[in-house]
């Protein structure tokens, strides 16, 4: 049984690793509801397996499905991946999965985040968003690890560590008051200090323009290695995009991360602008409690919602006029690793993408050897 811990990591010598680092497994839900992917979540459950086939070619996959979609999603999916009946209110493994933390001793463990579907009653993006908040308990079950319930809200997406003491995350969404309103910015970075066992917090202002997650940062930013991040970028003066990609590089060129070190920032072009057509928005239920889709809206695009697995990197492919470049790009920054797109329009018109619906388990390897 997963037992829940009465400690913190950083008590117990327990750290977040980077994304980077080795990882045993990788976890995913299934896409279901029609209110947030169109028609049904049949296009989206197509991007789903071509997601998970491509990371299931580095590392083993998990995908958890509710009672209803077992057997469509079994049946979808290659079967070197493992299917798991698991009840969710959506599937955003990132936001609502455990957190793994390890020590150097072989152990591993999670941290089990308090949900609110991105806001609550104040702003999120729906209701009910119970069965998302248990996610975590029954991932740490399945893995067979002990967990920490961290007594805070947040999401896995708002977080990218360098696994050596450092946190990047954005103001725009750990600050927001839909999330911890009575936490002030010097008892959240305390408590990011806790349960990721970090020294320093790096902040970010704005996420990207329109994330609904109120600007995630694995959307904007994300750690190639340790003191070298990639940034979505616009040159475009004009788009609003830009004062937020220029205010995050000049906030990551000033900063220094928790070994000193001033960070190497890399520019991602941005795709698009992409928008959600009449058609895309016409195929999403209509739902109380859930937010609405509007045809013209622009998505918040960016190839820095990618996953890195343990030899590839999973990127999404929004844009045929860009797409080439960011791969390249990508390649570039990871040689060892080799560089696979996904289809990535189905995730985005969802509200986010290839990194939102991923969630690794990181290798607990012990050092003393
Ligand atoms: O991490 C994410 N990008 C989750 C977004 C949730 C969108 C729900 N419509």
């Amino acid at each position: 049984m997963s037992k829940s811990l009465d400690s913190n990591p950083r008590r117990d010598g327990y750290r977040m690793p980077g994304e980077f680092e080795p990882h045993s497994a990788c976890w995913l839900l299934w896409p279901e509801r029609p209110d947030n992917w169109r028609l049904g979540a049949k296009p989206a459950q197509q991007a789903f397996v071509r997601l998970a086939t491509a990371i299931a070619g580095s590392e083993p996959v998990t995908v958890g499905v509710s009672a209803a979609q077992y057997a469509n999603a079994r049946r979808l999916l290659p079967t070197q991946v493992r299917v798991v009946e698991l009840s969710s209110n959506d599937a955003w493994m990132r936001d609502v999965g455990p957190t793994f933390v390890v020590n150097d001793r072989g152990g591993i463990r999670g941290v089990d985040w308090q949900f609110n579907a991105w806001g609550g009653l104040r702003g999120g993006l729906y209701f009910p968003w119970d069965r998302d908040d248990a996610v975590a308990q029954k991932v740490t079950e399945i893995e067979g690890c002990d967990r920490y319930r961290a007594p805070f809200i947040l999401e896995g997406g708002s977080i990218h560590v360098d696994g050596q003491g450092t946190v990047i995350t954005t103001e725009e969404c750990l600050l927001n008051p839909n999330r911890n309103p009575g936490l002030s910015r010097a008892q959240i970075e305390t408590q990011l200090k806790r349960y990721l066992n970090v020294e320093t917090v790096v902040w970010l202002g704005k996420g990207v323009l329109h994330d609904e997650t109120d600007g995630h940062v694995d959307n904007l930013c994300a750690y190639v290695r340790p003191a070298e991040v990639v940034l979505t970028w616009t040159n475009d003066r004009n788009d609003p995009q830009y004062e937020i990609s220029r205010d995050a590089h000049e906030r990551l060129k000033d900063a220094r991360d928790a070994r000193g070190r001033r960070f190497k920032v890399h520019k991602l072009q941005q795709p698009g602008p992409l928008h959600m057509t009449a058609e895309e928005a016409a195929g999403v239920d209509v739902a109380e409690g859930t937010q609405p889709r509007a045809a013209g809206g622009r998505l918040a695009a960016s190839y820095v919602n990618f996953y890195i697995g343990n030899r590839c990197i999973v990127a999404p492919l929004l844009d045929p006029r860009r797409d080439r470049d960011a791969l390249r790009k990508l390649q570039d920054l990871f040689p060892k690793r080799e560089v696979v797109g996904v289809p990535g329009r189905e995730l985005l018109l969802g509200g986010g993408n290839v990194h939102c619906v991923t969630q690794q388990v990181p290798l607990a390897r012990d050092r003393r050897r």
